[in-house]
């Protein structure tokens, strides 16, 4: 028979699949949607790393092809935001070629792989007929009062020149390139992503995700109950407002906090602590988020003030302090040592006194050594709340302190509104209009796409304005309501706006009057199936998820969860588990194995090392084995062709049995142990057709079905040797009879020193240690003295040995 060629094949196959596509939909079959995180088009191209979620999806949504379903299975380019201009200034470069050039290479390099892609589809986050809607959806939110201004100190990336979003730092360093954030005060453009709480958190409960996943996103918003009490100043007419988790704990605040932020701080200082006050201040606004939240020794300052406190009238000494964030409830703290470790560490370095309120068992502790902070025991030093559970209270004293008047219960989430504006060049226009008169304009909706005009200079500023502040011509506009001379906004958008809901337009993308149509949408829409790194949980899936509720509650959409189904695969890593990184040297590029191997046994070996869930360590050299199971498989389906062998009772047991391995294996996603499924049941083929000269036509073709969303080419060529005319992907998915996969039943006798003692029937297959404890339970009376030696002649005769 001819030998395996892969490059042959597969260079036959592309070009059949090209001239007839596979995939069509004929308007009869359900619709299956699969989506891959979309690339950014980084000029690094792809490595073995970027193939394993594209095969794995891949895999995936051929399956459900011979399931009978119409594939959306698309691809498209997140090209707006930082990596693409970091790139094209590093270059030298107009981000617009740079891009350009980029995603032409890494299509090319994805082709490689022989995803199923449907490129009718292709969305290009940075083509003004795409961002055209990036900017509808903006003047829709600004129209409903969920998009808005705001000056506040914001995370700033001094290296990359822009605001960041809290999700976009991490431990305190710039996401994209490790720089030490730092706060700066600016005007930005948010979004009330916070109005959504509620909806992003119990919403989780519908989706089939990781529960990793959801956990990360409800840690996220954050949700917590609790109250705000407000402690008047003494011999002052305001009061502050501390936001506090744990009313319950209020008797024993024996100070308070405020963020060195706190609009009060500095008045709060008297003449002998102006000094010190004011310096902390400044010294404070000079800190960088990771000094300010690392976990070191705490600083703070007596304001020289104090505050009443509501309950019991306690005088409380005002602190200020940078371990309370200025954006996080009130920017302002009552203080309980006794029961908080944070309050417990700074009353101790200060010399404060800890009263503690709750006792475990009732019985309160001499001298502290740390904070006693779980809500359950018995109150203590609390005047009418001596005697509670803390448990209890904790729940109920919401309540009763905004009966007393003296604050009110709280809902209150981690979650911030989203900063929405970056002082960049590269990314979408914000569609406003700053007029004299009118104040913020929407640019009509007429009038979008709002393009980003061509520039000579787009290095960021550095003066927190964007480049396109530079354009006169460009900002100076009129205002669409009144006429009036006007200015143009000059920041433009996050990277995560494109991304927010393109997945929406693949569907559709070709339509000028709306985002997508409703007959497109309700035929298509929402993904079944979504699959891209964990990296994404909590940024990209949540913006995703509030983009999708937004364009329901407008009616755009009639469903407002985007993904069913989340898959997220591991990454790929260098030697000693080292993250892939042209800086580090480690990457493998996947040319020199498609060159060598083929496609298919790359795209077998991206699954064979390991579960898609973990990450795996790359090693070149397991690719052989893959290979070699290919050309066997291969060897074993053409000699088999020529022998034409009847099937036999064994070969149509391993068949279903085969089928259903395979089935169960891919529905519960552990695509490694269907590939070593695959070999060994290849194995026990070729074992087999030693015996009998081939397997049966069935039998292969079976195997060559189950085998084509792996390895594509491979089995459309053998699908047509057995002598096809159609694609091995408009077949329908093998399905496994239970009844036949089941091993025969033998009657063995069960002897004891020789002498039958009974006859049992057990499974054919049975193992030596199955044989044998069948046999000693069926005489289980008869075992009175010591076993000394059990025998099993394989479906003979179990025979004990007995002493
Ligand atoms: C008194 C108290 C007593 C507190 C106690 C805790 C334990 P979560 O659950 O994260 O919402 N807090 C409030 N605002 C803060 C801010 N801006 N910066 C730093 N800390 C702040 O935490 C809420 C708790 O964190 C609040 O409850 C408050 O301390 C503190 F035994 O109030 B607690
Ligand atoms: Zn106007």
């Amino acid at each position: 028979a001819t030998p395996y060629n892969h490059k042959a094949i597969e260079q036959k196959w592309r070009k059949n699949w090209e001239e007839k596509p596979v995939n069509v939909d004929d308007g009869q079959k359900p619709k299956y949607y699969c989506l891959d995180m979309f690339p950014y088009p980084s000029g690094n191209g792809l490595h073995v790393g970027h193939w394993r979620g594209y095969v794995i999806s891949d895999v995936w949504s051929r399956y459900k092809m011979m399931q009978g379903y119409y594939l959306i299975h698309p691809m498209g380019w997140d090209a707006f935001g930082l990596p693409a201009e970091n790139y094209a200034i590093k270059m030298g470069v107009h981000p617009a070629k740079s891009t350009a050039e980029n995603v032409a290479n890494i299509k090319k390099q994805i082709n490689d792989i022989a995803a199923i892609y449907d490129w009718d589809r292709e969305v290009n986050t940075t083509d003004p007929n795409f961002y055209k809607w990036t900017q509808w959806i903006f003047v829709k939110m600004f129209k409903e009062g969920l998009a808005y201004e705001k000056e506040f100190p914001i995370n700033w990336c001094p290296s990359c020149k822009t605001g960041l979003a809290n999700e976009e730092v991490v431990n305190g360093c710039c996401e994209r390139c490790g720089a030490t954030v730092t706060k700066k005060n600016l005007r930005q453009w948010m979004l009330r992503i916070t109005k959504y709480a509620d909806r992003l958190l119990s919403d989780l409960d519908k989706l089939d995700w990781p529960e990793k996943v959801k956990k990360m996103q409800s840690d996220w918003i954050g949700k917590s109950y609790g109250a705000e009490v407000d402690f008047p100043v003494e011999g002052r007419d305001e009061k502050i407002t501390v936001y506090t988790t744990r009313p319950d704990t209020l008797h024993g605040a024996t100070f308070m906090v405020l963020a060195p932020e706190h609009k009060l701080a500095a008045s709060l200082a008297t003449a002998e602590t102006k000094e010190a006050v004011e310096k902390y201040i400044y010294d404070a606004s000079m800190k960088s988020n990771v000094d300010r939240l690392q976990d070191k020794e705490k600083t703070g300052v007596f304001t020289g003030s104090y505050a009443v406190n509501p309950l019991n009238g306690a005088k409380t000494p005002i602190w200020l302090s940078d371990y309370v964030l200025a954006d996080y409830g009130t920017g302002a703290i009552m203080c309980v040592p006794a029961h908080d470790d944070r309050d417990f560490e700074f009353a101790t370095k200060f010399n404060i006194p800890i009263v503690q309120v709750i006792a475990k068992d009732g019985k309160e502790i001499e001298h502290m050594t740390e904070a006693y902070t779980e809500a359950s025991g018995t109150m203590i030093n609390s005047g009418e709340w001596n005697g509670m559970e803390s448990a209890v209270l904790k729940q109920e004293a919401p309540v009763m302190i905004e009966n007393m008047g003296i604050g009110k219960k709280t809902v209150n989430y981690k979650l911030r509104d989203w900063v929405f504006s970056r002082q960049r060049y590269w990314g979408e226009p914000i569609p406003i209009i700053h007029c004299p008169h009118c104040g913020n304009v929407p640019v009509p909706e007429e009038q979008l796409p709002l393009t980003l005009p061509a520039v000579d200079s787009y290095e960021p500023t550095g003066t927190g304005e964007s480049p396109l502040a530079a354009i006169d011509e460009w900002v100076n506009t009129t205002c669409p309501v009144c006429g009036a001379p006007a200015k143009r906004e000059t920041n433009t958008m996050p990277q995560w706006a494109g991304s927010s809901w393109y997945f929406l337009r693949y569907v559709d993308n070709k339509n000028d009057n709306e985002l997508v149509s409703k007959e497109k949408a309700d035929k298509y829409l929402p993904v079944d199936m979504y699959i891209g790194g964990v990296e994404h949980a909590v940024l990209h899936l949540l913006y995703s998820r509030f983009y999708t509720k937004f364009l329901y509650d407008i009616g755009a959409i009639d469903f407002d969860e985007p993904f069913q189904k989340l898959f997220n695969q591991g990454m790929i890593t260098g030697k000693n588990g080292i993250k892939m990184s042209k800086s580090k040297g480690n990457v493998v590029s996947p040319d020199d194995l498609v060159r060598d191997y083929g496609c298919d046994s790359l795209r077998l070996y991206e699954l064979f090392v390991g579960p898609p869930e973990l990450d795996a360590e790359w090693d070149d050299r397991g690719i052989d084995g893959v290979y070699r199971f290919l050309n066997r498989f291969w060897k074993l389906a053409m000699d088999s062709r020529e022998a034409g062998i009847a099937e036999t009772k064994e070969m149509v047991k391993l068949r279903h049995k085969l089928v259903y391995d395979i089935t169960q294996r891919l529905e519960s996603f552990s695509l490694n142990t269907v590939i070593s499924g695959f070999m060994e049941y290849n194995n026990k083929f070729i074992d087999l057709a030693k015996k009998t000269g081939g397997i049966d036509k069935e039998t292969i073709e079976t195997f060559i079905q189950l085998l084509a969303p792996f390895a594509p080419h491979l089995t459309e060529e053998l699908w047509e040797a057995y002598g096809h005319k159609d694609s091995v992907f408009h077949t329908l998915w093998p399905k496994a009879d239970e009844n036949a996969m089941k091993d025969d039943e033998i009657e063995v006798p069960v002897q004891i020193n020789g002498k039958t003692r009974a006859v049992i029937s057990i499974n054919a297959e049975s193992s030596k240690e199955e044989a044998i404890a069948a046999g000693k339970e069926a005489i289980a009376d008869k075992l009175t003295g010591n076993i000394i030696k059990e025998i099993y002649v394989p479906k003979k005769i179990i025979n004990l040995v007995m002493k």
